[in-house]
Parts: C-alpha cells; structure tokens; sequence
C-alpha cells in the first residue's frame, strides 16, 4: 500500500473546547505523522476559498462562518493508505451517524459542527496542503522515510 499524505483540520469546535490534544493524540496513536502543522484563524474569504467546491450549496454561509469562528489546527498527515484511514477514524460526516470511537462521534456536535476535515481523495489532499502550507513548510515527499 502507498505512503499517502492527507490535509487534517482540527475544527474550531474542537479547538474551543479544548479537545486538539486529544484528537493529535489518537492520529499519533493511528499510526500518522505529522508533517506540517500550524494553528490559524482563518479570514471568512480564507475560508470561502477553502471551501469553493461547495458554494451554491445551501449550507456554505453557515460553513464558512463556522471556520472563519475562531482558530483552527492544521496539519498535513502521512501514512500508508492516508486519505482513505484518516476518513475512517474521523468518521461519518454527520456526527449522530459517525461510527462509536470516531472522532466526529466523539467530538463533533452537529453535521455541521463536526471536529475535523479530512480530504476525500489523494489529488484533493494535494491541493488542500498546498492551500495552507508553503512547500519548505512540508517534508518532502520523496524523503517521506525520513523526518
Ligand atoms: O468531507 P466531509 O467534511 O465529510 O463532508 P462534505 O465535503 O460533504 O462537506 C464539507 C463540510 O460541510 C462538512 O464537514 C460539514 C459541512 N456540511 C456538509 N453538509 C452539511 C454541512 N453543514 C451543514 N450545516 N449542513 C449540511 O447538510
């Protein structure tokens, strides 16, 4: 299986209630490393490009208000079959359908209140890290066996 690089946020719900130690923690504990990481407050139009994909959709404004709230967690993530595991372990998008132990069913609230983004394929996590870290701010791939 590939060693895969994916684009995690810790959500502005979860970094207001204090649980980003927890959650670092159970990706650590899932076999992610981390590398890049950095804690941000996101602009509404940061936050609008972030999430380009879904505007239109009748839930945007809400979206984007909701991460543009307070300060968020960013890291980029690897690990062999990265895009596809982090997805298991955060869980269903809406929390009350998230399987027990994920961290949206831990953590998140509502569907839209839910701790954690994860990319949902690997062109997509490309571009999302590309979104929030400059490339000398991220290991390089191809030394992905060193730190
Ligand atoms: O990839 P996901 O984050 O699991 O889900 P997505 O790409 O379909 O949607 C992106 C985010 O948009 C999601 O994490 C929360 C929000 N969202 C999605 N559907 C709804 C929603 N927010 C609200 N309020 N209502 C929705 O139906």
């Amino acid at each position: 299986m590939a060693l895969e690089r994916t684009l995690s946020i810790i959500k502005p719900d979860a970094v207001e209630k204090n649980h980003a130690g927890a959650i670092l923690a159970r990706l650590e504990a899932e076999g992610f490393t981390v590398k890049a990481m950095k804690r941000i407050h996101l602009t509404r139009n940061e936050a609008e490009g972030f999430y380009e994909e879904h505007r239109g959709r009748g839930f945007f404004d809400e979206l984007c208000a909701f991460m543009s709230r307070s300060p968020i967690i960013v890291l980029a993530l690897e690990r062999e079959d990265a895009v596809a595991r982090y997805r298991e372990v955060i869980g269903a998008t809406d929390p009350g359908k998230a399987a027990e132990g994920t961290i949206r069913k831990l953590y998140g609230a509502s569907v839209g209140e839910n701790a954690a983004h994860g990319s949902d394929k690997t062109s997509t996590a490309a571009r999302e890290i590309a979104y929030f870290f400059a490339g000398y701010e991220v290991s390089p791939v191809a030394s992905a066996s060193a730190s």
